[in-house]
């Protein structure tokens, strides 16, 4: 009779599998295949039946537990945030920071604290794509010698509402629609700007929404914020406010709407499948952490609300402290166990941070813990490895579901008086190193009549967007009239882009012209402002076409080749651009790679149909005559060129491929350069300047 119809078992399953076969019939390996009871497991083909072609028997537990574990592997993704990458790393503090805060972790200068860091978008599910136009989540946990401290922000340093009971509507409009489950992972429909055409306080977020900072080129080269205004607290109980930032080490870089568009089909894991590669490759990412710190005596004097968090604190007015970094080395092992159970809170603090009376982060600080015990199912969440802090837990809480620690002794209540009785009395409350709240937040007094309202200058929607508006580089500028006219031109409901537009007449009478103008609606009536707008000094801080960084370090380049490539040339452009510290990505028109001029095989990292130019932030052509005779008639190659120009990166190319180019339509710029004419350095940048030739902007 036949055990086994597809695998030798002595041999395992072709090599996927981990484990190591011991000799039939002992019992003595240590890798043996078992149940979750430890019984070694002796078939795992074959459920156990009754003759050879008969029914399945019921009393087949090995069956059973295995198809019952199955059927219960997955758990409810986040409701927000729910498609998301992570990596562990540690943060490296510069300087004492013990004149401002007594948080153990900014105490001794060198000290490296662990972390593990999500990145994630917003309103896609866990199965969505990684680049939408969406903002993306930066959530860090920090494992200090005191606790976990959860900073839980965004790549965008405002939010769309000012108060956390906006939330679920702000999230319902965003995700796909109640009745029809669709779309998936953008804003461009219907409901998400019905809602937010309704909210002038959405207004300044929505610019940032509709940059280029929602299309990011990695989540290397994004900035994180803490967005609200925080308080840290020195040991001698003296208070200073904070907003935390991240600054990337590679600079800010993003995406043209068009690449980011093609990037969905391209490659969905265009975003996890960078941050994965560049950490196994050794080249970690790296952001700065830096503090905007301010007393009362500033927040009392400027024109916005910090504690609303629909404004920033420009950084040529308060600048950015740095006084750290963090540096991701280490891919998760598991990504369900980690990155999937990593449960983030912004109530994770511990002494020497405390919160601001911010409205939105008030209500935050009850949804996450509540989130988790319906994701996780359980209160006993914290005990998961990527959970538990690194220090000692110790208190009276017991049982609950999955309790997985082993609590030791009598007492499970405080006060006792069990100690010195020949009992374990436990823990105890600790008044001077224990956390306790900051007194005075604010200098009026925390008290009042109950209200349902909100600060005066919270009313004021449009200088700050109006602020970010003016920041920017024409060709920024561009692109945010362009994302708007795009996403309003997916949304069916007449009366909402003109309202939309109405709204932006207060932001800025051009932008809202050039938005009414491609839609093709007469300017409609500006919408009435609950409190007048002001002009705010530019802050040049917060363009990226301003501040990226001219150098391809951390970047990909992909290369063309094909049989006949000069070999001698391929080895010094490969040189030059790792040297530069960047990536080369050989493109073939197969796999198996291209046999060179001298009669060397190399091997193709990609195939050409399956290798778009979307996936490289700049492109050499290195080809024979003979192949370039070939590609032109490749609508694959010239798509490759044809991508790469209109998304604006450089082109090399060796003089024998200039044919693909003409094919291409290519109208040759100072960014499209012969190989041997300094293409490295040509590659650094994206050419704005070549964007009215390749479509009409708004
Ligand atoms: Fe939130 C997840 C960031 C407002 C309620 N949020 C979540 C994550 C990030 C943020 C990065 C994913 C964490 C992870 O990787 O697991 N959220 C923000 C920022 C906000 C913000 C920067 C405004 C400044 N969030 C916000 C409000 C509420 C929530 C006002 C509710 C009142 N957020 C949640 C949540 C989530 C969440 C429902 C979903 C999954 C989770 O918490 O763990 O509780």
């Amino acid at each position: 009779m036949a055990t086994d119809n597809t695998f030798d078992t002595d041999r395992g399953t072709g090599g996927e599998t981990h484990q190591h076969v011991p000799e039939k019939g002992t019992h003595t390996g240590t890798n043996h295949l078992t149940t979750n009871q430890g019984f070694h497991v002796s078939d795992n083909q074959n459920s156990l039946r009754s003759g050879e072609r008969g029914p399945t028997l019921l009393e087949d537990f090995v069956l059973r537990e295995k198809i019952f574990h199955f059927d219960h592997e997955r758990i409810p993704e986040r409701i927000v945030h729910a498609r998301g990458s992570a990596a562990h790393g540690f943060f490296e503090l510069f300087e004492s920071l013990s004149d401002i805060t007594k948080a153990d972790l900014f105490q001794r200068p060198g000290e490296k604290t662990p972390v593990f860091t999500r990145f994630s978008t917003v309103a896609g599910g866990a199965g969505s794509v990684d680049t939408p136009r969406d903002v993306r989540g930066f959530a860090v946990k920090f494992y200090t010698k005191e606790g976990n401290w959860d900073l839980v922000g965004n790549n965008i340093p405002v939010f769309f509402i000012q108060d956390a009971i906006k939330f679920p509507d702000l999230v319902h409009a965003v995700k796909m629609e109640a009745d029809r489950a669709f779309p998936q992972a953008g804003s461009a429909h219907d409901t998400f700007w019905d809602w937010a055409s309704l909210m002038p306080e959405t207004t300044h977020m929505l610019m940032w929404a509709m940059s280029d900072r929602t299309i990011p080129r990695s989540f290397r080269t994004m900035e994180g914020f803490g967005v609200h205004t925080f308080i840290l607290v020195n040991a001698k109980g003296k208070s200073t406010f904070v907003k935390f930032h991240w600054k990337p080490k590679l600079g800010l870089q993003s995406t043209v709407w068009d690449e980011a568009l093609k990037l969905q089909a391209a490659d969905n894991d265009y975003h996890r499948r960078d941050l994965w590669e560049s950490i196994r490759s050794g080249n970690f990412p790296e952001w700065e952490l830096g503090l905007q710190l301010f007393d009362q005596d500033f927040a009392d004097a400027q024109p916005y609300d910090v504690l609303d968090a629909t404004k920033i604190i420009p950084e040529e007015i308060i600048p950015v402290r740095i006084v750290g970094r963090m540096v991701l080395d280490r891919n998760p092992d598991n990504f369900f166990a980690e990155t999937e159970q990593a449960a983030y809170c912004p109530a994770n603090i511990i002494p020497g941070i405390d919160f601001s009376n911010d409205p939105l982060l008030q209500g935050r600080l009850f949804s996450y813990l509540d989130t988790q015990k319906s994701r996780l199912g359980t209160a006993n969440f914290h005990q998961l490895p990527i959970n538990a802090p690194k220090c000692p837990v110790m208190n009276f809480q017991r049982d609950g579901q999955m309790q997985m620690n082993v609590p030791m002794g009598r007492a499970n209540y405080e006060p006792n008086s069990l100690a010195g009785h020949d009992e374990e009395g436990g823990p105890r409350e600790c008044p001077v190193s224990g956390f306790s709240t900051f007194q005075g937040r604010s200098q009026q007094q925390e008290q009042g009549d109950k209200l349902r309202v909100r600060a005066e200058l919270f009313a004021d929607h449009y200088s700050q967007a109006r602020l970010f508006w003016r920041s920017q580089q024409p060709s920024e500028q561009a692109h945010i009239a362009s994302s708007f006219v795009f996403e309003l031109s997916k949304v069916g409901l007449a009366q909402v882009p003109p309202r939309m537009v109405g709204n932006l007449r207060n932001v800025d009478e051009d932008l809202a012209k050039r938005v009414a103008a491609g839609l093709g609606l007469a300017l409609p009536q500006k919408a009435p402002a609950a409190r007048a707008p002001f002009d705010m000094e530019p802050s040049p801080a917060l363009s990226i076409h301003t501040n990226m960084k001219a150098t391809i370090e951390g970047r990909t380049i992909g290369i063309l080749v094909a049989d006949g490539t000069d070999a001698s040339a391929l080895a010094k452009l490969t040189k030059a651009i790792q040297t530069a510290g960047a990536r080369v990505f050989l493109v073939a028109p197969k796999i198996g790679g291209a046999k060179l001029a001298d009669g060397t095989i190399v091997k193709a990292d990609g195939q050409l149909m399956g290798s778009p130019s979307q996936l490289f932030d700049a492109i050499a052509i290195l080809l024979s005559q003979g192949a370039t005779r070939t590609l032109i008639n490749e609508g694959a190659a010239v798509q490759w060129v044809m991508d790469a120009f209109g998304h604006l990166k450089a082109i090399g190319y060796g003089p024998e491929a200039k044919q693909l180019l003409d094919k291409a339509g290519i109208e040759p710029d100072q960014g499209v350069v012969l190989i041997d004419d300094n293409f490295v350095e040509a590659a650094a940048r994206r050419y704005w300047d070549r964007e009215p030739k390749v479509r009409s902007l708004a």
